[in-house]
C-alpha cells in the first residue's frame, strides 16, 4: 500500500474525534488509568519538548486503553503569566486575545500529531470559571488562616513604578528602561506552606521508588529539615529602639557541640537589632560610612547576596558567651538570612566553612573544639566539619561530639536558657503579583472592616478588559473604576485588592479540575466523586525543571484540598516520569541558541507518525534526546516499508491458525521475532521499566526484517496483525489505517503471547580449551551431553588435533570446556 500520511492522518484524526474514541467513560466501576502530561504555557507554537512530552504520555494512554482501562488523558493551558503582558507592551495586543489565539494555534498543532486527548476535559486557567473556583479556594484558605498578608521585599523599578519579577531584572537593572532596580518593602500575601512542611517531607516516603530518586532528594533538600538548639546570648549592653529594649540575641545552631568555638555572631541585614542600632546610629558610634555600607548591602536581594562574596561589618557591640562568659563581637553579614532560624548565627570558624572564610577575611579568632578521633592533633588554620572528641570545651572535654550535643542541649533546656528546635528551610509561599494577567485576589479593603473577602455569589472577580498595559505601574491599580467597589460586610465604599495570584496557583490544582466532567464544571470546583475515582494520577510526565516548585506546590495544594473535602488524595501523582531534554548539536534546543527544529516542519514534510516514531526511537524517555535529521528520514522509511509489505499479508479478521510442525526455519524465526516484539511491548509499558520505547521499536524493526526472509502468507498475516497492534501507541495513524484495511479493525485489543513461538530449537554454546575461548557450536535444545561433545569436537578440530583431551566439561546451554595436554607423538 502506498504511504500517504497527509490523507490517512487527517482521516483517522477525524474518526477519533467524531467517534469520541478518547473520551473517558463516566463509569466508576471500570478500572482506570489517569495519564497526565504537564500542561503547556500557550506561548504560540509547540516546540520539540512538548512533542516529546505528549508522545510519551500518549503512547502510555493508548496502551492502557487497549488493555481495557478507562483512560483519562487530558490537555489544558497554563494560560496566565507574564509573556502575555510583555506581548501587550511590545506589540499592543491584548493579553487575552494573544493567549486565546495562541491556544487555538497550539491546539491544532497538537492535534495534528494525533494525540489521544480528551476534548471534553480541556481547560484554560484564564477562563473565568477557573478563576471563580480558584478564588473560592483562596477565600477558604484565607478564612482558615492559611493565607496572610505581610511586608516583604520586592524588586522595584523607580522609573516605571512597577514591581519586577526576578526574570525582569537583568544585571541589577530593569529590563525595559535600564534603571537600577531597588528593593522595596511592600505588602504581600503568603500561603502557610510551612504548616505542612513535616507532612510534605514525610509523605515523600510514599513516593519512594515511584518518583525519580533525584527529585525526591531535591524536594527533601528544599524542605530542608534540621534539628538543633535555639538559645539567646545576653548582650553586654542592651540596645534601645523607641520604647523597646533589646537585651538578648537569639540564635539557631545545628552544632551546639561546637559552642565553645564561637568567636563572633553574625546577624542578617534585616535583623531587628541592626534596625534598632541604625535608628540611633550615633549613640552606638556607627559612622556615616558604616551606615552607608549597611544600607547599600540592604538594598540587594537575597538572590544577589548569594552570588556575592561574603562581606560583613562589625557593629561595635558584644554578646556574652552563655558558658564561658567571654565577650563575643557582633557583626552584620550578607550571608545570614533573615527568614531562617532567628536571622542570627553563632559563628564557629574552626568547624564551618563559611564561618572560616569570614574569620580569615576579617582576622577573627579560630578556636578548634572538635578533634577528629583518628588524628592526634588538630589541624591548624583550616576548618573541620566532621565528628570527633571535644577539646577546649571545659567540662565537656573528652566527650564524643554527639553525646556532647545532647548534654549541651539538655543543659540549656533544664536551665531554661534555650530549647531543642526543628527548623525548616521551606519558606511560606509568596503568592501575590502586581500584574494584570493573573487571577484577581478576591479581597476587598474597607476602612472600617479591614480586609474582607468578596462574597461567594459575586465570584468570579473578573479582570477588566479595558486596560492600559504599558509596563508602567500596575494596570489594575491604574484602571479608573475597576478597584472601586462596596464592602461585602458594611456596604460602604471600599477598594478591591489589585494584586493578582502567582500562576503556580493555577498549576497546583488543574489535575483535580480535569477529573470533573464538563457538565459539572459550572456547579462544582472539583467533583469529589469524580476526583475520587480518577485520582491519583497514575503517571505524570514532564520536565525535570519542575522537580521542586510546581511539584511541591501541587502536593501542598492537594493536601489542603483534602482538608477542605475536595479530594481524598494524599499525594496527587503516584508515579512521576521526568523526560530528558531535546538537544541539537549538544545544546538544549532553544531560540537563543538558534538550533530549534520546528515540529510543524517535520509533520508537514514526513507526517505525524514519523515525528512520533523518531522521538520515541531516538532515546528512552528519561534520557537526553539528540536531534538527528537522518534518523528522522530513517523513521519515515521504516513506516513506508511497513506499508509496502502489507500486501504480503492476507485480509483476515482473526489470527490465522498456524501448523507449527510444517514451518521452515525462516518461518519459525520470523514468528519468534514477532512474538518477541509482542512480549517486549508487555514489558515496556511499566513505570519500573522506564518505558523504553526505543528497544520496543527496535524489536519491531527486527521482526519486520525477519518476516521479509520468509514467504508464508499466514506468517505475514499473523506478523502484521501483531506488529500493528504493538506499534499502535507509537504510530497510531498508519496502524489504524492498515489494521482497518486488512483486518477490519476499528479498535485494538490485547493479544496473547504464543509461548511456543518463542521457544528456541537450537542454542549456541561457547567452547573453551584450557579456559580460552576457541569457538562455538550450535546444538538442538534437546541434545544430550554426548551429542554436544561430538559436535563441539568437530567445531574446534584444529585446536585439539595435536592434543590429548584429559577432561571434558559441559555446562548445559552455555559452555563446553576441554582440558588438553600435548600428545606424546607431537612432543
Ligand atoms: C554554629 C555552627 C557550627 C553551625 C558549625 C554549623 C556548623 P542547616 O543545617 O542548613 O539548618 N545558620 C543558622 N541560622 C542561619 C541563618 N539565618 N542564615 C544563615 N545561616 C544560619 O544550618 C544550620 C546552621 O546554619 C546553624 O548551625 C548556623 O550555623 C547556620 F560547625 O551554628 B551553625
Ligand atoms: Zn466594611
Amino acid at each position: 500500500m502506498e504511504y500517504n500520511p497527509k490523507v490517512i492522518e487527517k482521516k483517522w484524526q477525524n474518526f477519533w474525534e467524531e467517534s469520541g474514541a478518547y473520551e473517558p467513560k463516566e463509569d466508576c466501576r471500570l478500572p482506570k488509568k489517569y495519564i497526565l502530561s504537564m500542561f503547556p504555557y500557550p506561548s504560540g507554537n509547540i516546540h520539540m519538548g512538548h512533542v516529546r512530552n505528549y508522545c510519551i504520555s500518549d503512547a502510555i494512554a493508548r496502551r492502557f486503553r487497549k488493555e481495557g482501562y478507562n483512560v483519562l488523558h487530558p490537555i489544558g493551558w497554563d494560560a496566565f503569566g507574564m509573556p502575555a503582558e510583555n506581548a501587550a507592551i511590545k506589540r499592543k495586543v491584548h493579553p487575552k486575545t494573544w493567549t486565546y489565539s495562541n491556544i487555538e494555534n497550539m491546539k491544532s498543532q497538537l492535534y495534528s500529531l494525533g494525540f489521544s486527548f480528551s476534548k471534553t476535559r480541556e481547560l484554560a486557567t484564564c477562563d473565568t470559571i477557573y478563576s471563580k473556583w480558584e478564588q473560592t479556594f483562596f477565600i477558604a484558605m484565607w478564612e482558615k488562616g492559611l493565607i496572610y498578608r505581610k511586608k516583604g521585599f520586592l524588586n522595584w523599578c523607580p522609573n516605571d513604578k512597577t514591581v519586577l519579577a526576578n526574570e525582569q531584572v537583568i544585571e541589577g537593572k530593569c529590563w525595559r528602561c535600564d534603571t537600577p532596580v531597588v528593593q522595596k518593602e511592600m505588602n504581600q500575601y503568603y500561603i502557610k506552606i510551612t504548616d505542612y512542611a513535616q507532612e510534605l517531607l514525610e509523605d515523600l516516603e510514599l513516593l519512594e521508588g515511584k518518583w525519580p530518586a533525584q527529585v525526591l532528594t531535591m524536594q527533601r533538600n528544599w524542605i530542608g529539615k534540621s534539628e538543633g538548639l535555639s538559645f539567646a546570648f545576653d548582650l553586654e549592653k542592651s540596645v534601645k529602639s523607641g520604647d523597646r529594649v533589646i537585651s538578648t540575641l537569639e540564635v539557631f545552631t545545628t552544632r551546639p557541640d561546637t559552642i565553645f568555638g564561637v568567636s563572633y555572631c553574625a546577624l542578617a541585614l534585616e535583623h531587628p537589632l541592626v534596625k534598632a542600632m541604625l535608628e540611633n546610629a550615633e549613640s552606638y558610634g556607627l559612622t556615616k560610612e558604616v551606615i552607608a555600607q549597611i544600607q547599600a548591602m540592604q538594598n540587594t536581594s537575597e538572590r544577589e547576596r548569594a552570588q556575592q562574596e561574603k562581606i560583613g561589618i562589625p557593629l561595635g557591640i558584644y554578646a556574652i558567651h552563655p558558658l564561658s562568659g567571654e565577650k563575643i563581637p557582633l557583626w552584620v553579614a550578607n550571608f545570614v538570612l533573615m527568614g531562617y532560624g532567628s536571622g542570627a548565627v553563632m559563628s564557629v570558624p574552626a568547624h564551618d566553612e563559611r564561618d572560616f572564610d569570614f574569620a580569615k577575611k576579617y582576622n577573627l579568632p579560630i578556636i578548634p573544639v572538635i578533634k577528629p578521633i583518628d588524628s592526634e592533633n588538630v589541624a591548624q588554620d583550616s576548618f573541620y566539619t566532621g565528628g570527633g572528641v571535644l577539646i577546649n570545651s571545659k567540662e565537656y572535654d573528652g566527650l564524643g561530639n554527639e553525646e556532647a550535643k545532647e548534654k549541651i542541649i539538655s543543659y540549656f533546656e533544664s536551665s531554661g536558657k534555650g530549647k531543642a528546635v526543628v527548623n525548616f528551610k521551606l519558606r511560606d509561599w509568596g503568592i501575590s503579583r502586581q500584574r494584570y494577567w493573573g487571577t484577581p485576589i478576591p479581597l476587598i479593603h474597607c476602612v472600617q472592616c479591614g480586609i474582607v473577602p468578596e462574597k461567594n455569589e459575586n465570584l468570579p472577580v473578573a479582570l477588566p478588559e479595558d486596560v492600559v498595559i504599558d509596563g508602567e505601574g500596575n494596570p489594575l491599580d491604574k484602571h479608573p473604576r475597576w478597584k472601586h467597589c462596596t464592602c461585602p460586610k458594611c456596604g460602604k465604599e471600599a477598594i478591591r485588592e489589585t494584586d493578582t495570584l502567582d500562576t503556580f496557583m493555577e498549576s497546583s490544582w488543574y489535575f483535580l479540575r480535569y477529573t470533573t466532567p464538563q457538565k459539572l464544571r459550572k456547579s462544582e470546583a472539583i467533583s469529589t466523586q469524580d476526583a475520587q475515582y480518577w485520582m491519583d494520577v497514575d503517571e505524570y510526565v514532564g520536565g525535570i525543571e519542575h522537580a521542586i516548585l510546581h511539584l511541591l506546590y501541587a502536593r501542598f495544594f492537594t493536601k489542603v484540598l483534602k482538608t477542605l473535602g475536595y479530594t481524598e488524595s494524599k499525594e496527587p501523582f503516584s508515579h512521576l516520569l521526568t523526560q530528558g531534554m531535546v538537544t541539537k548539536n549538544g545544546a538544549k534546543m532553544s531560540k537563543s541558541k538558534g538550533n530549534v527544529v520546528d515540529p510543524y516542519d517535520i509533520i508537514k514534510q514526513f507526517g505525524a507518525d514519523t515525528a512520533r516514531l523518531f522521538i520515541l526511537f531516538a532515546a528512552p524517555p528519561v534520557r537526553e534526546l539528540e536531534w538527528n535529521d537522518s534518523a528522522v528520514e530513517g523513521s519515515f522509511r521504516f513506516i513506508k516499508r511497513l506499508c509496502a509489505k502489507i500486501e504480503k499479508a492476507r485480509k483476515i479478521t482473526t489470527l490465522p491458525k498456524i501448523a507449527i510442525e510444517n514451518l521452515s526455519e525462516a518461518e519459525k524465526y520470523a514468528r519468534k521475532k514477532i512474538y518477541e516484539a509482542l512480549k517486549k511491548s508487555n514489558e515496556t509499558f511499566t513505570h519500573e521499566s522506564g518505558y523504553s520505547f526505543n528497544t520496543l521499536i527496535a524489536a519491531c524493526m527486527e521482526a519486520l526484517n525477519a518476516l521479509n526472509e520468509q514467504d508464508s502468507a499466514d506468517v505475514w498475516s499473523e506478523g502484521y496483525f501483531i506488529l500493528l497492534n504493538v506499534l499502535e501507541p507509537i504510530i497510531p495513524h498508519v496502524c489504524w489505517e492498515l489494521s482497518n484495511e486488512y483486518f477490519k479493525l476499528t479498535n485494538f485489543a490485547p493479544i496473547k503471547v504464543d509461548e511456543s513461538a518463542l521457544k528456541e530449537d537450537s542454542i549456541t554454546m561457547a567452547i573453551t580449551i584450557n579456559g580460552k575461548r576457541r569457538g562455538e557450536v550450535k546444538v538442538s535444545v534437546n541434545a544430550d551431553n554426548a551429542e554436544v561433545l561430538t559436535l563441539a569436537k568437530v567445531a574446534v578440530e584444529k585446536w585439539i588435533a595435536d592434543f590429548t583431551i584429559i577432561k571434558e566439561i559441559v555446562v548445559p546451554n552455555k559452555l563446553v570446556n576441554f582440558v588438553v595436554k600435548p600428545c606424546e607423538k607431537s612432543l
